[in-house]
């Protein structure tokens, strides 16, 4: 069942008016499904400019590593940007940016045009040229996009991280992708206050061993910082001095465009990598089509931080290659007050909001009387991605944010898929409130039973998978095609892409996604694994054991609830060691991985083979009767557990 119970049984059908100027038409449905490979390159022609046009839709010969639209040449950023100035776009606002502290920046297609321009001469006057790696880690500001864009001008593959991940996490995914350079900021603002970012990547590099020769730093909150002679450089010293043009060469269409790390099952994140051409005419057309993006008259503004993949194919990529009006907003949504987004859809007139589950959860407790002070009236789409949305908090969104009219879009995708994969068509699905329905017109999905059986009784609860390739479909993990194979194309053989994603069909058909089978959690959208976290805690002196389970959460969906076994037992230490150890978790890995509560626990319950049944502290952490315990080497253990923890929440 879907967080927040039983589906609820009301379907809202499209109003003719939204469906006679919707981009998506039901006739895609049927073009897609009996010619597949014609459906994609009709897409890639229709919506990418090619400087040498593809031989080859699809290559699948060396299955699972697909090539798409062979021998085709493009440059990313010469679609997103130059090619809208060329068609008299130029005066268009590609960016209203609006900072936490209330300042703006209104960008317009041939701003951004020069600003990538002089990015990309910066980059390449510190040695960056194609092929190398460029670690990104900045808050949410216009550089970021500019950065990104220059690198795949370039064709310089940039690794994003999160500027919300602590110097380790940055330090790995660093030396992961060999980052010849990194982008930073001095600081960054979080809740009307500055908060150090340079610092973080000092911290990452003064390790001594690693490949980054130069840092390039953008000033935003004026900190102090302390640049390294020789290696630091000031973005306004380098990128605002150089020359405001920039030849963009085209790429063959497999070139990597970006490495995005994303949480498996084990504690060593993934490079998820991702090529140029097929992602940018997936993400083009899911805006296009699902978003329903018309760009001479929207306002668009999905809230994403860049750092995670959202960020990556719906600020940057989808809608800038459709030549899209957006919103870029820095802060935290309660930044001065409650009701800042709203305030942000007013002033703008924003008619396309993009957000998480989790946000509209907060939103809900916060109260109907916040978005309520607004004219939210401009709404006319709502979409939704991150987590399964409780029908509750979809029927609130519906009513609260979209006047009881805009159609919403739940969106199923991942980091691996690079764009949106399952969701309805604003114009044409009749909408189930918790349901993210049917897979877009390109893409192939079914359930499966754990014997790789296709299911399609309604509720039996399966795995989902994908039945096809698909354009912006990941191309491997960097540096590990083996662990791609296994991770992605074994589980029910190379045909198959396993998602990791349980799920079940309901009567009418729709499909429900219902959360993760394998050990990541998912807080807040975000993806943690339950192995990262644990090897965190471990790493602490006092702790000799960790499990960490997922326990479901009202607003973030899942909350990081770990169990550990103190060295020398609970009654050596103080009380204040629980909150020691979730300081250490987020000094660590950053502080969304920080738990929200640990339990001391005198035994974990394990199976005889001593795999940690997380299952049961899940029963635990979500105060249930513990299940089924047969499969416990010790039976007795979860007595113990309950008995002897010294520490809640
Ligand atoms: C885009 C993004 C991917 C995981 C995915 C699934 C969950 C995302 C969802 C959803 C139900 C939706 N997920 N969207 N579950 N309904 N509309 O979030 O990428 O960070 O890689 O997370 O998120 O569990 O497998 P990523």
């Amino acid at each position: 069942m879907p967080p927040g119970g039983p589906s609820v049984s009301q379907s809202f059908a499209p109003s003719p008016e939204f469906a006679a100027q919707a981009n998506g038409k039901a006739e895609l449905y049927d073009e897609a499904s009996t010619e597949h490979e014609e459906f994609w390159a009709k897409q890639a022609r229709d919506r990418i400019t090619w400087a040498k046009d593809f031989d080859q839709t699809l290559d699948w010969s060396d299955a699972p590593f697909a090539k798409w639209y062979v021998g085709g040449e493009l440059n990313a950023a010469y679609n997103c940007v130059d090619r809208h100035v060329e068609a008299g776009n130029g005066d268009r606002v590609a960016i209203h940016f609006e900072g936490e502290g209330g300042d703006t920046r209104t960008i317009t297609y041939a701003d951004l045009q020069k600003d990538v321009a002089k990015a990309a001469n910066a980059l390449e006057s510190l040695g960056v040229a194609k092929g190398d790696r460029v670690a990104i880690y900045l808050p949410m500001i216009p550089e970021a996009v500019a950065t990104m864009l220059a690198c795949a001008r370039i064709g310089a593959p940039h690794s994003v991280v999160f500027g919300g991940f602590s110097a380790d996490a940055l330090r790995t995914r660093i030396a992961d992708a060999e980052a010849r350079v990194v982008v930073t900021a001095d600081g960054q603002f979080r809740r009307g206050k500055a908060a150090p970012l340079k610092a973080a990547v000092d911290a990452a590099l003064d390790s001594g061993d690693n490949p980054v020769e130069k840092v390039l730093v953008v000033q935003r909150t004026k900190g102090d910082v302390e640049m390294k002679e020789g290696r630091d450089v000031w973005w306004h010293d380098v990128v605002d001095t150089a020359s405001d043009e920039h030849t963009a060469y085209p790429h063959d269409s497999e070139h990597p465009l970006f490495i995005l790390y994303t949480s498996g099952t084990t504690g060593k994140p993934k490079g998820i990598f991702h090529t140029t051409g097929g992602y940018l005419t997936q993400c083009a057309y899911t805006n296009s089509v699902v978003h329903d993006l018309h760009p001479e008259t929207d306002v668009y503004w999905c809230t994403a931080d860049i750092g995670w993949v959202t960020g990556h194919s719906y600020i940057v990529y989808g809608p800038l290659a459709n030549g899209a009006t957006q919103v870029i907003y820095e802060g935290t949504p309660d930044t001065p007050h409650q009701g800042r987004w709203w305030e942000i859809v007013e002033k703008y007139g924003v008619t396309i909001l993009y957000t998480a589950p989790t946000a509209i959860r907060t939103f809900m407790k916060w109260g109907d009387d916040i978005p309520a002070k607004y004219n939210l009236s401009s709404l006319r789409v709502l979409g939704s991605v991150g987590e399964p949305i409780n029908p509750e908090a979809w029927l609130w969104y519906r009513k609260n944010i979209g006047g009881d009219k805009a159609p919403i879009v739940d969106t199923w995708w991942q980091t691996e898929t690079g764009a949106i994969m399952i969701s309805p068509l604003p114009g044409v699905t009749d909408l189930e409130p918790g349901s993210a329905q049917k897979p877009i017109p390109g893409i192939s999905a079914e359930i499966l039973d754990d014997e790789g059986q296709p299911l399609h009784d309604p509720e039996a609860v399966g795995y989902l998978v994908l039945t096809k390739p698909w354009p912006s479909m990941l191309r491997g993990i960097w540096g590990d095609p083996e662990r791609y194979k296994e991770t992605y194309w074994s589980r029910f053989g190379d045909k198959y892409y396993f998602a990791g994603d349980g799920a079940k069909y309901d009567e009418k058909g729709n499909i429900w996604l219902l959360g993760r089978v394998d050990d990541v959690m998912n807080v807040s959208g975000h993806r943690l694994s339950t192995a990262e976290i644990e090897s965190a805690l471990v790493s602490h002196p006092t702790v000799a054991e960790a499990a960490v389970v997922g326990a479901s959460d009202e607003t973030t969906g899942q909350a990081v609830v770990a169990f550990v076994i103190l060295r020398g037992g609970a009654e050596d230490h103080g009380d204040d060691t629980v909150q020691e150890l979730r300081n250490h978790v987020a000094k660590e890995i950053g502080p969304i991985a920080k738990p929200r509560s640990i339990m001391v626990v005198p035994e974990l319950p394990k199976t005889r083979s001593g795999k940690i049944m997380r299952r049961l502290l899940r029963d635990v952490a979500e105060n249930r009767e513990v299940g089924d315990v047969t499969t416990l080497a010790d039976d007795s253990v979860m007595n113990l557990i309950k008995d002897g923890m010294s520490s809640g929440k």
